[in-house]
């Protein structure tokens, strides 16, 4: 059996407010070509389906045009929610999709219950762990004891704790299935040793939200989601990270999803699968003038742009002119030079005996190198009058 192994796709995310829909459409959608080419028998991705807990219309639409073009290239999807998903929106119609070959596993109460399909040396049992908050996934595993013959207590409210108690379910399924049985799990959390970046959203409880690898022992395979950035911590157990990048702290991820070979004895093989890159990232640093003139910068011309400035005085309108030469300039930062304004000035300091207008009229001067105009000067004038009068009254 082979099967392709995915998570992260944050559906409806944008890049500093720049839409992905469509980046997004068209590197998730390619991977059915990968289904179809690679033989591909099932898909499974590990939560973070959708950036947030209620996507918008538009990322919906284009979640289940890319679900069902994964179907029909020929793989069966197995699905579980992260933490910026809501599982209950997510599993909505689970009974009626799995009927057509997408299996929502988002219910905590039946995680021990495997999806089961077979190949030529029998079943593959693929077991969903929803993203478990520790303190409701603890009362939902309490409550669900009895279904699934179980611990009645999970004492700490730690990530380590419940899924723990969640792998202890899924291994008691297991074991009465028989050596045939192969196992792949999916779960979305942060195991010891992983990388993160910054556009993983934390999940810590009392500081701690990493979980030990071993928590995971027991199966074939363990289909991680969470981290970014693809990783492999053991034969066994790997992130596949995002299909794009979501921060420019992974400008030099190279974004893939790991592809398996289940053979009669278990894991045979993992392969790496690199993805296409609608956008390259870039982060540049210079003088306004600089980066709007040097040669070596034409490379960047067409990238997602993280900009730093080093001009003594802060340029006027930056971005907008920026963004005449890199269409896709979306972060900028001031980080002078060798100017005054890298001398760190005590507020208290800087505004000793002087009064409001006079600091006012400095701030502006500072800003855009010029003092206000007349009118800008009677302007402020006017608002500083009207926050006297506002604080005399108060
Ligand atoms: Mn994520």
């Amino acid at each position: 059996m082979r099967v392709l192994h995915t998570s992260d796709w944050h559906v409806g995310r944008t890049f500093h407010g720049r839409d992905l829909l469509r980046d997004q459409e068209a590197v998730l959608g390619g991977l059915a070509d990968l289904v179809s080419d690679e033989r591909v028998d099932v898909v499974v991705v590990s939560g973070d389906l959708y950036d947030r807990a209620v996507p918008s219309g538009e990322a919906v639409e284009t979640c289940v045009r890319v679900l069902s073009r994964l179907r029909a290239a020929g793989a069966e999807i197995v699905v579980t929610p992260g933490n910026h998903d809501s599982a209950a929106r997510v599993g909505a119609f689970a009974d009626f999709a799995s009927a057509g070959g997408l299996h929502l596993r988002t219910r905590i109460s039946r995680l021990h219950e495997p999806v089961l399909i077979d190949d030529e040396h029998g079943p593959v049992a693929f077991y969903g762990i929803p993203y478990l908050e520790p303190d409701p996934a603890r009362h939902a595993l309490e409550a669900s004891a009895d279904v699934a013959g179980a611990a009645a207590r999970v004492e700490a409210r730690t990530h380590a704790a419940v899924l723990t108690e969640a792998m202890n379910r899924i291994r008691a399924d297991i074991s009465p299935r028989g050596e045939q049985v192969r196992s792949v799990v999916l779960a979305h959390a942060f195991v010891t040793g992983g990388d993160s970046s910054d556009s993983e959203r934390s999940i810590a409880v009392g500081g701690v939200e990493d979980v030990p690898g071993s928590v995971f022992g027991g199966v074939d395979y363990v289909a991680l989601g969470h981290l970014h950035g693809p990783q492999r911590l053991d034969e066994h157990l790997r992130y596949s990270g995002s299909p794009l990048a979501y921060s420019f702290s992974e400008a030099a991820h190279r974004k893939s999803v790991w592809l398996l070979e289940l053979d009669a004895g278990g894991l045979s093989g993992v392969e790496r699968r690199e993805l296409p890159v609608p956008r390259r990232l870039a982060t540049v640093r210079g003088t306004l003038e600089d980066l709007l003139t040097a040669a070596e910068h034409t490379e960047h011309e067409d990238c997602y742009l993280s900009a730093t400035l080093t001009d003594e005085v802060r340029p006027l309108e930056p971005m907008r002119r920026l963004q005449e030469r890199f269409p896709h300039a979306v972060h900028l930062e001031w980080q002078p030079e060798g100017g005054r304004a890298t001398a760190p000035l005590r507020y208290s300091e800087a505004v000793r005996g002087r009064d409001d207008q006079t600091i006012a009229k400095g701030f502006v001067a500072d800003c855009r190198g010029s003092d206000p105009t007349e009118s800008e000067r009677l302007l402020l004038q006017e608002a500083l009058r009207a926050v006297d009068i506002a604080e005399v009254r108060r």
